[in-house]
């Protein structure tokens, strides 16, 4: 069965504060999705956003929908927000005097577009338009601060939002870094994003989040995502060190001191005093 994730805990270990929700463009509830698996809508291209295409509903989650450009493959698939403003009903670009174009990789010769087209749209569910939400208004300026707790898309993985932190503010940007991933998914985007969600968006919408990963800095394991209840085992004592150290071996002579040389500029790791 599903575990919610514990952000209560979660932030006590880590002695850490969400962001405030007044830093997001996000509406104060996470908007109710109404749309259906296969219905149809206008979206414009990810991959070419001055072309509208038809797109098709291919998951409904939480707040979001799975979407397919019509005419395109099953390995292009993009998320948006119910309440986007790349996504509208179909009819909207041909009132604001616009045409329906074919998807970048449309897999037909062009020619056969108009056709493709009308066959599409022929005898599709189209999603209503009074189940599109209106694009929240978006902060005035950056109020993040760097160490403060979110929830973020994965931009390798965009089925996923997931534990993350601010890990540097410039300018109207913010560093998105993931908890337990040594860096490896981070990015940076700007403080207005839809990517990025208040702790507790993904409870409140329905949506899954992803706990922290299990590597730190060094490769090992650091938050227990379910840490046992018993107490810790306490290290051996320390007394008995010297009387019990085995004797020298006076039969090889003793190894050559070791020498590290460590250029002044640059960091030796947790285990070394570059101030020696
Ligand atoms: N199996 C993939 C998924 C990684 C997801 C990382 N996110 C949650 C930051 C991998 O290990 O590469």
């Amino acid at each position: 069965t599903y575990q919610p994730f514990d952000w209560d805990e979660y932030l006590k270990e880590t002695n850490s504060v969400p962001a405030p929700a007044n830093c997001f463009k996000q509406a104060i509830e996470p908007p109710k999705n109404e749309f259906k698996v296969s219905m149809k809508l206008e979206a414009l291209d990810p991959r070419n956003v001055t072309s509208t295409c038809i797109a098709t509903v291919i998951t409904v989650l939480g707040s979001r929908l799975r979407l397919r450009l019509d005419g395109s493959d099953n390995k292009n698939d993009f998320w948006r927000l119910v309440d986007s403003r790349e996504i509208n009903p179909v009819g909207h670009c041909e009132k604001s005097g616009g045409m329906l174009q074919p998807p970048l990789g449309f897999r037909m010769n062009a020619s056969s577009w108009p056709m493709f087209l009308t066959k599409t749209l022929n005898g599709a569910l189209m999603a209503p338009a009074n189940i599109f939400q209106k694009e929240p208004p978006s902060p005035k300026c950056n109020l993040f601060q760097v160490g403060q707790k979110l929830e973020a898309v994965d931009k390798k993985n965009p089925q996923l939002i997931c534990c993350a932190t601010v890990g540097a503010v410039k300018n109207d940007q913010i560093h998105v870094t993931f908890d337990g991933w040594r860096g490896a998914f981070d990015y940076w985007c700007k403080y207005d994003s839809r990517d990025i969600f208040p702790v507790g968006w993904c409870a409140k919408s329905g949506h899954p989040m992803q706990p922290p990963g299990q590597k730190n800095n060094t490769g090992h394991s650091r938050y227990k995502f379910k840490p046992a209840l018993t107490a810790p085992v306490p290290p051996p004592p320390i007394t008995s060190t010297v009387a019990e150290a085995p004797e020298a071996d006076t039969s090889a002579p003793p190894p050559p001191p070791i020498t590290i040389q460590i250029r002044k500029s640059c960091s030796g790791g947790p285990l070394i005093d570059s101030t020696q």
